[in-house]
């Protein structure tokens, strides 16, 4: 029987492979109730979880004891959205277990790899700004932080996708069909969260409301030092079962309480770029906001008693404006519920809240009705009238406002209601000061903070990269997985071809992992010896996706026009969601799938060009794509992607970007160096110059017979013979309005893909650059980045 008691501070090397073994039958048998000549997968994968669990919450319980005893800061992050991914090989991977693990289930007769890709993601986010707050939260354990992510239990995570004809198709995602093994339910951590009724004399009667329950996920960091809770809230009734409407056979009715409570965190909106003004939405982020508000300040009172020392132990960190409401929350809670002064508890609530900004999409900043809020949340319209009230006064000339005839904005009552406000790349971060926030930023000049985005190495690199990881490891040790930027120790190693050659080894066998993966699950044959150019983020015409095909499409043309020219063999991978409701997105997924489809079939081409578009795009797949990737797709209109962190990912496992002066693309050039870097394109300000040159579109195609070639293709049906006028509106609108510049930013493009080209063909000299890009990479860790929140945002400290 193995042992529990270990010191959350480092990981007992005393747990053998026999004692993983003895584990995982342990819970096998007394957790699944299975014996193992009857044992499913998934029950193996549910043994193994449990017994990996059981390492983790010895650690947890210690982390949370010592966090007490240091009456340290804690951290708190709000988010709508945590895309968590898998849990199992991280937990396995950042308590060194993986091999353990490996060898305990091949004694056991198993597939290690069979059954620890048997769990499913945690899909419970969009796109970036969700898998952003789940590389925080494991490089706030990996730091030794105290601190807590905040959300939603989403029963049904975002959509899964599906391809029928080359269209999206979106069905329900069912994570919690099986029973999630990192999860802990809460009972005794339960609040009641009201909507409705009226507001009278700083106070507020609600007439409706539901329960919060909390399930609590332990979030451990590298080598197990800490680990934190993620604590996400489930809707339930509070009132179970009618009995009476059941008594009356009204069994629909009995059953509605229930129903309609649990629909606020029924399903996550897959929405990612257009606010959703929806009223469940607004349920939604108050619902979660409420629940962790009343959470924080009943641990805090707990702990430290008078709430006017708040700001001096809680630092909340808002993930966007999706959880905005804490600012007037936190005011009616110090107000309302404990008298505290309206300009006091005004003043508390903004030193306590910091509010980060990932996009500057007008469509994306959310603006509600003043209309719905009142309705649903009467007394924070009241609180957030003194707020706007209170600053116009305080800025007696500034225009500045929070509400205006019929809306609520969310960004400026953020912004207002914070101490700090952060950009999450250098770029962007100007652009705030320079447009959304002028106005704000002149009054408040010391508020606005650039925190550039990281992700976690332990995910992106040591665990989904092992080739690549072992690589550096060997060279360096192994200490650059606490601390990346110690990646720059490798530098010298660029000039030895011993390294150079594993280096370009390990990515030639990622890459034929992928291939045959790819040939196992969508029967597509890729030859690992074509440039694997890969694109993979959600579908928006900011992304230009669009951009990417017309280019592939001029490629075929070109190829197709000089066969026996001397071609660099490529194959184009995209994978992205688009959302259900914006159809010009999920028309361009349908471009692409028609292109490949005629292109692939293209006995002239086929060993040139192929392009594979792979459904339902996730963190898992993320992890089996960028490690097998050659050049990474960064091309953005420039001014418009906030960060990005895909780009990070694929600069550090070695992929070469292609990208615009955009967000995080910016530094990660500085970084790499202009040499190893393909740059194209307009720069922000180029783009809103080139925006008010009338037919700026008509103009660029005028002068690029290319693109002009490449738009008559997709206009004249030549990728969909039984419609051909599918596409008519793309064409329509690029060499029209084209907002996002696509046939202006066409020739650049064009011209570096073709550098890309006589680049690849050098293969010592691309595996150079793309080893300078691992080497050069290591800042943007999440680490960093955390590090960056604690000193200018949050005033935090490590316990450990
Ligand atoms: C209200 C609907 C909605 C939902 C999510 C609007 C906007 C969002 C997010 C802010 C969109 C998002 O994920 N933004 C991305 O955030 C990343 C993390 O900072 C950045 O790296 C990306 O550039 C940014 O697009």
């Amino acid at each position: 029987m193995y042992s529990s008691k270990v010191d959350a501070m480092t990981v007992s090397t005393t747990f053998t492979t026999q004692d993983m073994r003895a584990a995982i039958l342990h819970h096998l048998t007394y957790t699944m109730g299975k014996d193992a000549d009857h044992a499913t997968t998934y029950d193996w994968r549910m043994a193994l979880s449990f017994a990996v669990r059981d390492r983790i919450v010895d650690g947890w319980f210690a982390s949370t004891r010592k966090s007490y005893e240091a009456g340290a800061k804690r951290v708190y992050y709000l988010s709508m959205e945590f895309l968590i991914g898998r849990l199992l090989q991280d937990g396995l991977v950042n308590l060194r277990l993986l091999d353990d693990a490996c060898e305990a289930l091949t004694a056991l007769g198993l597939d290690p790899w069979q059954v620890i890709s048997n769990e499913p993601d945690a899909a419970l986010g969009n796109g970036g700004l969700g898998r952003l707050a789940a590389c925080f939260l494991e490089s706030l354990s990996s730091l030794g932080v105290p601190a807590h992510g905040y959300g939603i239990r989403y029963e049904h995570g975002l959509f899964r996708q599906s391809f029928v004809d080359g269209r999206q198709v979106e069905l329900p995602e069912t994570w919690l069909q099986q029973h999630h093994a990192w999860e802990f339910e809460r009972p005794e951590a339960r609040y009641r969260i009201g909507f409705g009724g009226d507001a009278r004399d700083a106070g507020w009667d609600p007439a409706e409301a539901v329960i919060a329950a909390a399930y609590d996920t332990p979030i451990v960091g590298w080598q197990g030092r800490w680990a934190n809770t993620l604590r996400l809230w489930a809707a339930k009734p509070v009132e179970a079962f009618d009995l009476d409407s059941f008594n009356r056979g009204d069994f629909v009715g009995a059953a509605t309480p229930e129903a309609m409570a649990r629909t606020i965190s029924r399903v996550l909106y897959p929405d990612d770029t257009t606010e959703i003004g929806k009223e469940l939405r607004l349920k939604q982020e108050y619902f979660f906001t409420a629940a962790s508000l009343a959470d924080i300040l009943r641990r805090f009172e707990m702990e430290h008693g008078d709430l006017r020392k708040l700001p001096e132990k809680v630092a909340i960190q808002l993930n966007d404006t999706h959880p905005a409401i804490a600012g007037p929350e936190l005011v009616r809670l110090l107000h309302d519920d404990n008298g505290i002064p309206f300009d006091e508890a005004m003043d508390l609530a903004r030193s306590t809240l910091g509010y980060t900004n990932h996009t500057l999409l007008p469509e994306a900043l959310e603006r509600w009705s003043d209309h719905l809020f009142g309705r649903l949340l009467p007394r924070h319209l009241e609180i957030i009238d003194r707020i706007d009230q209170a600053h116009r006064a305080t800025y007696p000339s500034s225009s500045v406002t929070i509400r205006e005839p019929g809306v609520v904005k969310m960004g400026e009552l953020s912004f207002v209601m914070a101490h700090r406000v952060n950009g999450v790349s250098a770029l962007h971060t100007e652009l705030m000061k320079s447009t959304v926030f002028k106005e704000l930023n002149a009054l408040h000049p010391d508020r606005i903070v650039n925190e550039t985005n990281g992700v976690t190495p332990r995910r992106w690199l040591l665990s989904s990269n092992p080739r690549l990881a072992s690589l550096i490891t060997e060279r360096i040790g192994e200490d650059w997985v606490g601390d990346l930027e110690q990646l720059s120790r490798l530098e010298e190693h660029v000039g030895d071809a011993g390294f150079l050659s594993a280096y370009a080894e390990a990515k030639r066998a990622n890459k034929a992992d992928l291939a045959a993966w790819i040939e196992a699950e969508h029967g597509i044959a890729l030859d690992p010896a074509m440039m694997f150019d890969v694109q993979i983020k959600r579908l928006h015409e900011y992304k230009r996706q669009h951009l990417n095909i017309l280019e592939a499409i001029a490629l075929w043309q070109a190829i197709r026009a000089a066969p026996d020219a001397d071609w660099t063999p490529r194959v184009k991978i995209f994978a992205g969601k688009a959302a259900p409701g914006y159809h010009f997105a999920k028309d361009i997924i349908r471009l692409i799938n028609d292109v490949a489809e005629v292109v692939n079939a293209d006995p002239v081409t086929r060993d040139k060009l192929k392009i594979v578009f792979l459904p339902n795009y996730n963190v898992t797949l993320a992890e089996r794509l960028i490690p097998a990737s050659d050049l990474s797709e960064q091309i953005s209109t420039a001014g418009k992607e906030a960060s990005g962190t895909g780009n990070m990912k694929f600069a550090l496992n070695g992929a070469l970007t292609i990208g615009t002066l955009d967000g995080a693309n910016v530094e990660i050039r500085e970084r790499v160096g202009e040499e190893n870097f393909f740059l194209f394109g307009m720069t922000a300000d180029e783009v809103v110059a080139r925006r008010k040159i009338k037919d700026h579109a008509a103009k660029a195609i005028a002068v690029d017979p290319r693109l002009a070639a490449a738009l008559a293709a997709v206009r004249d049906g030549t990728f969909c013979a039984e419609e051909p006028d599918r596409y008519a509106h793309i064409v329509q609108n690029l060499s029209g309005p084209d907002y996002f510049l696509v046939s202006s930013d066409f020739t650049d493009y064009w011209r570096a893909q073709r550098e890309v080209d006589a680049a690849y063909r050098d293969a010592d000299g691309w595996t150079r650059m793309a080893a300078r890009n691992t080497v050069r990479s290591g800042w943007f860790s999440s680490d960093r980045t955390i590090r960056g929140y604690m000193a200018d945002v949050w005033g935090a400290e490590p316990v450990i």
